[in-house]
C-alpha cells in the first residue's frame, strides 16, 4: 500500500514539473527584450527544467542500457549469434533478433544452464522466419546459459550468457 501511495503522489508532481517547463519557456521567448529581471528568472526557471529534462534522459538511457539484444546472424550475414557472448544482470530483458540467414531459433542446452533452470520456458524452439522477428526472454537465475541454433548449432551458431 504505501507503495502505490508513493507512486501515486510522485507521478503528479513530475508531470508538474513539465508543465511549468513549458511554459517557462513562452515566458522566457516573449519578456527577454522589455523586462530583463523577468528574462533572467525565466532563465533561471529554464535551467531547473534542463535539469530535469537530463534527469529523464539519464533515466532513458538507464532503463535501454538495461536490456540486451542480440542479433540471430551477423550484419555481414554469418550464421553466428552477434555477440556470442555477453553478461546479463538478473530481470534484464535480453531480445534476440532476426537480421541474417534466418530461419533460426534459441534453445537453451539442459546441462549448460544453472541448476534448476527449466529450459523449456527459456527456449524459443519454434523458428523465427521473418526479417526482424524477436524472440525476448528474462532469465533470472545467476550463472552461465549456453544455448543454440538448431539448424546452424553445426555451423558454429552457438552462444553463452552470464546472469549476474
Ligand atoms: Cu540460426
Amino acid at each position: 500500500m504505501a507503495t502505490i501511495t508513493t507512486a501515486a503522489v510522485s507521478i503528479p508532481s513530475f508531470t508538474g514539473l513539465k508543465s511549468a517547463g513549458a511554459t517557462a519557456s513562452r515566458v522566457s521567448a516573449t519578456t527577454k527584450v522589455s523586462t530583463p529581471m523577468l528574462s533572467i528568472k525565466a532563465s533561471l526557471k529554464d535551467v531547473g527544467v534542463a535539469a530535469v529534462t537530463t534527469a529523464a534522459s539519464a533515466l532513458l538511457l538507464a532503463s535501454t542500457a538495461m536490456a540486451a539484444e542480440v542479433k540471430l546472424g551477423a550484419d555481414d550475414g554469418a550464421l553466428v549469434f552477434s555477440p556470442s557472448s555477453f553478461s546479463v544482470a538478473s530481470g534484464e530483458k535480453i531480445t534476440f533478433k532476426n537480421n541474417a540467414g534466418f530461419p533460426h531459433n534459441i534453445v537453451f542446452d539442459e546441462d549448460e544452464v544453472p541448476a534448476g533452470v527449466d529450459v523449456s520456458k527459456i527456449s524459443q524452439e519454434d523458428y523465427l522466419n521473418g526479417a526482424g522477428e524477436t524472440f525476448t526472454v528474462t532469465l533470472t537465475e545467476k550463472g552461465t546459459y549456453k544455448f543454440y541454433c538448431e539448424p546452424h548449432a553445426g555451423a558454429g551458431m552457438k552462444g553463452e550468457v552470464t546472469v549476474t
